[in-house]
Formats: structure tokens, sequence, C-alpha cells
């Protein structure tokens, strides 16, 4: 039996026959990259790790919108749970920053039977009087969608009372199997009604759009550090410190980059189709990684001046990590990892561990798509079900006024397989021979996994970590970097290097004995003996 066989070896048939698609052992001698099954319904009753529809639109796509207040209409349970739970920092120069707030309209029985719409329409009123934003997002939770509140209605109410930019976003929790579904629904949201409504001309050279980088622990702050510095003009960032002010100009840019491919892939497709902007995927997580990003953009720039800028910058970011990234190199080297997150990271942060010699050996996703594993180019063969069938399919048309072709068709032709320019290749093809990789990861698999690699850390998130720590695994979370970062960029791989060496090398294992070793787990008196 392989690891992936014993870790199936425990389920009933039932679920043995849903999750074994789920599990894939990777064999790099095999010719064809493996199928994984992803994006489908989680199995009831196992402990995943996974959020929903709602938190995909509202806490990760959304919510970083410095200028927008984003209302959650629904009981107070779900706005108070997203409520500050993701690091994503903003800074606002005017002081109109709103992402510390908990916006809810607190739904409670009386408004679930006789209707919400009023209440809405109040906590609107409300808004504009306390905070007079210049944008408002409305968005709904399960019991909305089961009610059949019209927010959208609403939202058409109070753009015409009080001329401000009302969006509403029918992202009940629900709808979908993960928070997948309202990344897509959330980049509708922003296509239809957002991106495009700024009235900027389209005139700029080298201006690029951040997509897919929501500035967790500083991340993005970071990476517009290089790129401003080698003389790129960033007009927005979708989301993290972006605004609406910002991103409604988007469509200026003249190409987009794209960090986190699965929140954001949607964006970046129908912004070429509708804007003519090209997308290429980049990854400023890892030093190696952030290099080729960066020159893969001065690439199709194709300009000689910011090919030598970016060269100089890379070497200036070298030289000043130097000594660091040496002595972290020493100390990590050979170490090995497990890593857990939710649709892109678990395969950035495999670039970043091989910087400094950690080597993965398991690694899985909670909502990514096949894709996110596969590489685009199974993007056709990818059955959609009826759960995805359920999101809207935006198509939308070519903009003549806003149209704007950066570089030729020969150029771009010669870029096409040489660079990520408007291709992903997922995450398979950088794993090694013999890992195994999860999608859906639960608490079994995760335990049992610790069990028969014995990873020396294991990258994650909150709701396992402390699981993770009673086996005497060190643990780190990825979502949060456990309050440090940033960890992009060349200072931020430092970062990330200095925070694992701490966590290998803390002692405080050895200052606990763990219960079971010192006393029975069980304790129990052999029954029967009288009536034997
Ligand atoms: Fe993209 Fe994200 Fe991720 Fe994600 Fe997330 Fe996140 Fe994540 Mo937590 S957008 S898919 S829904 S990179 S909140 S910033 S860390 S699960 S791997």
């Amino acid at each position: 039996m392989n690891e992936r066989e014993k870790v199936l070896d425990q389920y009933s048939a039932r679920v043995f026959k849903n999750r074994k698609d789920h599990i894939v052992q990777l064999d790099t001698h095999a010719c064809e990259v493996p199928e994984i099954a992803a994006n489908s319904r989680s199995v009831p009753g196992l402990m995943i790790n996974r959020g929903c529809c709602y938190a995909g639109c509202k806490g990760v796509v959304l919510g970083p919108l410095q200028d927008v207040v984003v209302l959650t209409h629904g009981p107070i349970g779900c706005g108070y749970y997203s409520w500050g739970t993701r690091r994503n920092k903003a800074a606002a120069i005017d002081g109109k920053n709103f992402i510390q707030y908990c916006f809810s309209t607190d739904l409670q029985e009386p408004d679930i039977v006789f209707g919400g719409e009023k209440k809405l329409k109040q906590a609107i009123e409300e808004i504009m009087e306390i905070f007079n934003p210049a944008c408002i997002m409305i968005c709904s939770t399960c019991p909305v969608g089961l009610i059949g509140d019209d927010i959208h209605a609403v939202a058409t109410w109070a753009e015409e009372k009080f001329s401000i930019k009302c969006v509403a976003y029918s992202c009940e929790g629900y709808k979908g199997v993960s928070q997948s579904a309202g990344h897509h629904i959330a980049n509708n949201g922003l296509m239809k009604n957002i991106i495009g409504t700024g009235g900027a001309k389209p005139d700029k050279k080298f201006a690029i759009n951040l997509l897919g980088e929501y500035n967790i622990g500083g991340d993005g702050w970071e990476t517009e550090r290089l790129l401003t510095q080698i003389g790129y003009e960033i007009v927005s960032v979708f989301t993290g410190d972006g605004s609406y002010e910002k991103i409604k100009n988007a469509h200026v840019a003249n190409l987009n980059l794209v960090q986190c491919h699965r929140s954001i892939n949607y964006i970046a497709e129908m912004m070429k189709v509708k804007y003519g902007i090209d997308w290429m995927k980049v990854n400023f997580i890892g030093i190696e990684e952030t290099i080729r990003s960066l020159r893969e953009i001065a690439a199709y720039f194709n300009d000689p001046k910011m090919t030598a800028r970016t060269e100089a910058v890379i070497a200036q970011e070298l030289a000043d990590i130097e000594e660091d990234r040496k002595y972290y190199r020493e100390k990590l080297q050979g170490y090995t990892a497990a890593v857990f997150v939710g649709g892109s990271r678990s395969h950035h942060y495999q670039n970043l561990m091989a910087d400094f010699g950690i080597k993965t050996m398991i690694a899985g996703y909670e909502f990514a798509h096949r894709d996110d594993y596969e590489g685009r180019e199974v993007i056709p063969n990818i059955k959609l079900d009826a759960d995805t069938k359920n999101i809207e399919q935006l198509s939308p048309a070519k903009d003549d006024r806003y149209y704007h072709l950066t570089i030729g068709k020969e150029h771009f032709d010669s870029l096409l397989g040489k660079t990520d320019l408007e291709y992903y290749k997922g995450m398979f093809k950088d794993m090694g021979n013999g890992t195994v990789v999860i999608d859906d990861f639960n608490h079994y698999e995760t335990e049992k996994l610790i069990d028969l690699f014995n990873p020396d850390i294991f990258y994650s998130g909150i709701k396992d970590k402390y699981m993770i720590q009673k086996t005497g695994t060190p643990s780190r979370q990825l979502h949060s970097y456990d309050y440090s970062g940033p960890y992009a960029g060349f200072q931020g791989a430092i970062n990330f290097a200095r925070d694992t060496y701490m966590s290998l090398s803390t002692p405080s294992w050895h200052y606990i004995t763990p219960p079971w070793n010192t006393k029975p787990i069980l304790e129990g008196t052999i029954g029967g003996g009288q009536n034997a």
C-alpha cells in the first residue's frame, strides 16, 4: 500500500468512493499529468476547512476595498464572524477606510417572516448619514436568499436616492460548494458594475493592475514597492488596499498581473475580451519566482530601459538579502513540509520553501479547481456540474471606447509558452515524485498524513493549527501569517524564513510532556465479572 491507499483505507465504501479521486500520489515518471477531482461537494460529516460562498464574495474579494462599505444583509453571526478575521491591510490617505467596521442588518426572526428589505433600506440610510461613502456593496447570506428579499431592487433605490454606487451580490452561503463560488460572483459584480465606469482614457505606457493580491500581512505593499521602483504605474489592486475610486479606472491598464489565479481569473479573462488587456500569471512569493515574474513582465513590455531597471532592482534586492538568505538556507536546508491552504498559496509557497531547501511532501487545497492543480490546459475538459452552472457566466462584449492593445500579435505569440502570459501551469508540475496532493482535505486525512510522512513543519490555517500542534508538529498559518509578514518579494522571503526557523527551533516542544506519555488515555475495568 502506498501512502494514498493507506489514507483511503479507513473509509467506508461510500466515503471511499467519493474521496479516492480527490487524493493523488504523484508519479513524476508517468507521461501524463494525473487528474484530480475538485470543486465538488464535500462529504457531509467530515471536518473540512472550507468556507462558504458569502465568505468568498464578502470576505475575500470585496472586503478589502477600503472606501467601500460592505454591508452584510443577514443575521449578525455572518457579519460578526467575517469581521476582521482576514489580515487584508489597508491604509487610506483621506481617512475613508471602512474595513475595520462590521456592517450588518442584524436580521431577526420577524424580518425573516415579514421580509428584510425595510431593514436593509434603513441600514443604508444610517450608513449614508454616518459614513457617507461613495460606494456601498450589499452581500446577502443564506436566509436572505431563502426568503427572497430583492436586494438588487434596494441597491437601485439607494443609487437613486443618494446618488452613490450601490451594488448587490446574491452570494448566499449555500450557493456553490465553497468560497470559490463567491469569488466568481464578486468578479461578475465588479465587472458588470464598477470596472470601466471611471471615465479615464487608456493612454498609459507601463500601467498595470495587480489582480488577486489581497495585501495579507502587507504582501501587496511589498509587491507594489518592487514594481513602482522599476517604473510601473499601479492603476489598481484587486483588492488588497484597493479602492472603488481606483478600480473603476482599471480599464486603462496595459497589463493585468494575476497573483491568485483561483479567485480572480474571471476578471482577467473578461477584461481581455472587453478592453484588450492581456494578463500574465505572476508569483511574488519566493525569491526565484519573484525574479522570474519581474523578468517576464519586462519581456512583455520589451522596453530596454524598463528591462535594465528590472535587472538593477533585482540585483539591489538580492544584494540586500544576501547574508540572510545564505544564513537561513543553511539552517533550513533539508527540512520537510506539508502545505494546505485555500486555492493558490499551497503552490506559491512551495516555490518559496524551495528557495531555502525545504521539501514539500504533502500539499492540498480547500477549494481549488482542476486547473489550479493540473494547469489551464485542462479547462476545456472540465465537466461543469449543477453547482457550477448555478453561477452566472458572463460573456462581455468588446468595449470600443476603451479597447486598446499594448503589444502586437507577433510579440504576443512569441511570449506564449515562454512566459506565463495567459497561462497557469498549476501545482502538480512543481511537485516531486511520491508526494501526495489532496483536494478538500479534512482533519482525519491531515492527522493520517502527519503520521505517514512526519513532516517537520505543517503550514495551514487556524481551523487545524492547534490540532496539528497537538501532534508535536510545528504549524504556521499561511492565511494570516500568524500576525507576521509580509512574505512577498525578496525581503518577505527572509521574513518567512525567519518565522519558519523560529518555529522549527523553538525549545517549547521539549518543555511539555504530553499527558498520554504519563498516564493512560483510557481507564477501564473488565466488566461482567459478577454475572460470569
Ligand atoms: Fe487566493 Fe487568497 Fe488563496 Fe483565496 Fe482564501 Fe487568503 Fe487562501 Mo485564506 S484569495 S485562493 S479564498 S490566495 S483568504 S488571500 S489565504 S484561503 S490560498
